[in-house]
């Protein structure tokens, strides 16, 4: 290691990563770069490591936290061990020996192949497809271009079909499916080229930073969004002395942190299960417009939880909500729980002060920044009749002539072909810009009204394909994780399930009100079972069979009822079923009666009943 100082020119020449460009609108550099590099210039005891010339994750943490890290449970041993936000330097010089014919992905040290390089957003799919991963992006409040979307299609083109796949997350997210070591280099290279980034996506840091679908194309919204995630987004991951993409200061977290912003009543970013959830809220007296902070919400397989109100409220401008973040973050880094990683999330450490006191520790970490950040009492919010509206569809936008159109992408799963169509469709309607939503559904924003019918008349939305603009009720709002075809903590199957049930029940019932589904292939609920109406969770179940005569071990399920999302949003915590079998005879009667008597849905009027 050598000293920060000597090292600062070598910090911006060989930092391995591209320079951000400012080309863009999405993920430019947008917040307090200039303060922070003159804030780091001044920094003196950092360790630098010399192969990236950055200053190392683990300089930032204090002796005592990192001595808790270093006795700390078995991630935290590895990254004290070997700093992780140097791990982009190792992929490309395992892909470089790897081409070379000097190393296989076998001989990639145990530590770096499961865990340091998931920092880089690589993560093993070791036991689905050994040697090949899955990388996740990071696309700050979910907008993206089609040149990246193209891009996205080329990158996994040589795994295959099946295997080279794209995902839109329930992070309003992407991942890429298939990624070998030896090709990494090439795909993290051409994805800052285009203004994004794989960096800091995973591991032990703050994940994609989600906002409204409809920032600046709402006529009901209270923020615009797109600033406020792209400069958290820059906080977290854009290193302030290089100006290269990941930034060592947030680097080395407790655990992995979530921060989304909603930009109106409809809460389309869940701000009820992210660790820092911002809640747009107008000063009660001045009319300034602000959010109300809350905290600690989220999901795992110990414990989901709610967020709670943390008594604060700050103005909806850039300073306030990054100083806010990064405010606590600092906490977090350096107090969370580095023993057990099931108590290494936010709520943990908020319950452990008490909420006054964690405020007030916040309210003492901003002013120390002296940044004139102003935190007040929450505020009072709307109680108008409100009511949450769908992303689906058509419809207008407070620009004269625009619309947004909306439409569904079963399950999140693109095809390479199905990502070209949606660039294609994206330049010829929405000038090139594409919108993802947490439903893991798309938006094309600004499409000229005179051009609705022909997009509608577009192949991509025939008889044929997947992608619908007016889905049914009910198979247009299913959401599920990965699950077993790639994931190794699955239980069950997900994305298959959930596309075919979802048509079942289209064609078994009818429901009049949107119905959302919710798949997820264990107790880890990224598909987020509790919020859903109907969440399913990959569980144990047994049934009879037949031949044997006994009832024996099937993939089956537990299911979760009255999840609520929006403004009224609640959490469905106790399983309303469990064991249920996966097989559509078993599961999904259980879904009809649960539509019909939970949901008010009626058996299907067939044409005969019709006539
Ligand atoms: Fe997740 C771990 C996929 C959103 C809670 N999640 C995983 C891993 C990395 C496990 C693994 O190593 O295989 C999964 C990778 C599977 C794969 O190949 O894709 C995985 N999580 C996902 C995604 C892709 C689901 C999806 O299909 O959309 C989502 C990616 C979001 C993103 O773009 O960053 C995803 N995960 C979530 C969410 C939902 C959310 O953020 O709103 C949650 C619940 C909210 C939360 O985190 O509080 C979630 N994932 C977890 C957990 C439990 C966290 C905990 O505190 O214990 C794990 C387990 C872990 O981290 O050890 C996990
Ligand atoms: Fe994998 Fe479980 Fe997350 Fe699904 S819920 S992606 S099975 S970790």
């Amino acid at each position: 290691m050598v000293s920060y100082k000597s090292c600062a020119l070598k910090c911006l020449l060989l930092s391995g990563t591209a320079l951000l460009s400012s080309n863009a609108f999405v993920n430019t550099p947008s917040f307090g770069i200039q303060t922070r590099l003159q804030e780091a210039a001044t920094a003196t005891d950092f360790e630098v490591d010399e192969r990236t010339g950055k200053r190392t994750g683990n300089s930032f943490l204090s002796e005592e936290t990192r001595e808790r890290g270093a006795n700390g449970n078995p991630i935290e041993k590895i990254k004290q061990k070997k700093d992780a936000t140097s791990a982009f330097v190792d992929v490309y010089e395992y892909a470089a020996k790897i081409r070379a014919g000097e190393m296989t992905w076998e001989e990639v040290e145990k530590a770096d192949l499961d865990t340091r390089i998931k920092y880089v957003g690589m993560l093993h799919r070791n036991k689905r497809t050994p040697g090949q991963f899955m990388m996740r992006l990071k696309v700050p409040n979910g907008i993206i271009n089609s040149d990246q979307m193209r891009f996205y299609a080329d990158s996994v083109e040589k795994y295959g079909e099946e295997g080279g796949v794209v995902d839109i997350t329930t992070r309003q997210n992407i991942q890429l499916r298939g990624v070998k070591i030896e090709d990494a280099p090439d795909i993290i290279d051409g994805l800052h080229a285009r203004n994004q980034t794989s960096f800091q996506s995973a591991l032990d840091n703050v994940r994609n930073m989600v906002g409204s679908p409809l920032a600046g194309i709402d006529d009901k919204e209270l923020v615009d969004t797109r600033e406020l995630c792209n400069a958290i987004n820059d906080l977290v991951s854009l290193d302030p002395v290089s100006g290269t993409r990941g930034n060592p200061i947030w680097g080395n977290l407790p655990r992995k942190f979530n921060v989304a912003i909603s930009g109106s009543r409809d809460d389309y970013a869940h701000t009820h299960i992210n660790d820092i959830g911002l809640v747009p809220t107008p000063h009660a007296e001045t009319g300034v417009m602000g959010f109300n902070v809350v905290l600690g919400g989220y999901m795992s397989i110990k414990r989901v939880a709610e967020s709670i109100d943390s008594k604060m409220w700050i103005p909806a401008d850039r300073n306030s909500v990054v100083t806010l973040t990064e405010a606590i973050l600092r906490i977090f880094r350096d107090e969370g729980d580095r023993k057990d990683r099931q108590k290494a999330r936010l709520m943990w450490l908020v319950e452990k002060y008490g909420v006054d006191e964690f405020k007030a520790e916040v309210m003492k970490e901003v002013e120390s920044y002296d940044r004139g950040v102003k935190i007040e009492d929450t505020q009072p919010t709307d109680t108008t009749p409100f009511e949450r509206r769908s992303l689906l569809g058509v419809h207008k936008q407070p620009q004269e002539g625009k619309c947004r159109v909306g439409f569904l992408v079963p399950s999140g799963r693109l095809s390479q072909e199905e990502c070209r169509t949606v660039a294609d469709l994206a330049d010829k309607y929405s000038d090139g810009e594409i919108r993802l939503t947490v439903e893991q559904n798309i938006i094309l924003p600004n499409v000229d009204e005179s051009k609705i019918d022909e997009l509608l008349a577009e192949p991509a939305f025939g008889a044929d394909s997947r992608f619908k603009v007016n889905p049914g009720k009910i198979e247009g709002n299913v959401v599920s994780c990965t699950g077993a075809q790639f994931c190794s903590l699955a239980l069950i199957e997900t994305k298959v399930h959930a596309e075919a049930i979802a048509k079942k029940l289209e064609t078994l019932v009818d429901v009049d009100r949107e119905i959302r589904i919710h798949w997820t292939g264990c107790p880890n609920s990224c598909g987020q079972v509790q919020v859903a109406d109907i969440g399913i969770m990959g569980a144990p179940a047994k049934k009879m069979d037949p031949e044997k005569g006994k009832p024996v071990a099937v993939p089956g399920c537990k299911i979760f009822v009255g999840g609520r999302i929006g403004e009224d949003a609640h959490l469905a915590l106790e399983p309303y079923k469990s064991g249920i079998p996966l097989d559509e005879e078993d599961l999904v009667p259980v879904l009809v009666d649960i539509l019909k008597s939970e949901f008010g849905a009626t058996d299907k009027k067939t044409e005969e009943l019709i006539v």
